[in-house]
């Protein structure tokens, strides 16, 4: 579903700033990224490991509850997919919740979202990006999620797009995030205006 406005929301060109606490600053050498939950080995990968992992390229619309919509980003990074890959699961895993800085805390921000609708080239955790096609490639701003953020399949609401990401627990059971414990949506399908629980 390309370039359509879901209801209640309105096109911007610019790319909003959105989220609590302070910007996380970037340091390669205390930096990670841990797999963990209902896996047979917990994994935790290097900055370098994670930037040496495949990556894919989509075009993805963003929709943030606040009613902004931005449309036809362009956007590179490794897709959960690979990550996936990384780790042997559990029987029945069915969540992942993804996580993120929080003031200082790696895993101070959460958002969960159901992993089979994660297995595409539309679900990455994206170290660069450009303003539309003909755009020139930058780094994801630190205000944006440098260096590594998540950005959801455009079915899904911009929070469940953890910035400054740092883990991917797999779960069998849905497990309410930062955003979904304060009463926004474990599905949050912007289409079906899915904003609140
Ligand atoms: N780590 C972290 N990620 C976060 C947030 C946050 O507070 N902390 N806010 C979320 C919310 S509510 C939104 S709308 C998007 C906004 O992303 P943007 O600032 O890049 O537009 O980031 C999401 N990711
Ligand atoms: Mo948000």
């Amino acid at each position: 579903m390309k370039n359509i406005l879901p209801p209640g929301q309105f096109k911007t060109e610019k790319w909003p700033v959105l989220h609590q606490g302070d910007v996380y600053e970037f340091d390669e050498e205390t930096w990670s990224f841990k797999l963990f939950g209902e896996v047979q080995q917990e994994i935790t990968l290097t900055y370098s490991e994670m930037m040496a992992l495949p990556k894919a390229i989509s075009t993805i619309d963003m929709h943030c509850v606040t009613t902004w919509s931005k449309f036809g980003s362009v956007f590179e990074g490794v897709p959960m997919r690979e990550l996936v890959h990384l780790v042997t699961l559990h029987g029945d895993v069915k969540f992942v919740k993804i996580f993120g800085y929080y003031n200082g805390d790696p895993f101070g921000y959460s958002s969960n979202l159901p992993l089979e609708s994660l297995l595409n080239d539309d679900a990455l955790f994206v170290h660069r990006w450009k303003d539309g096609i003909e755009g020139e490639w930058r780094d994801i701003s630190p205000k944006h999620g440098y260096p590594l953020r998540f950005i959801p399949p455009s079915s899904f609401y911009l929070w469940k797009g953890t910035k400054w990401a740092t883990g991917i627990q797999f779960m069998k059971q849905d497990e309410a995030g930062f955003w979904e414990e304060l009463g926004y949506s474990m599905t949050a399908n912007p289409f079906k205006e899915e904003r609140y629980r």
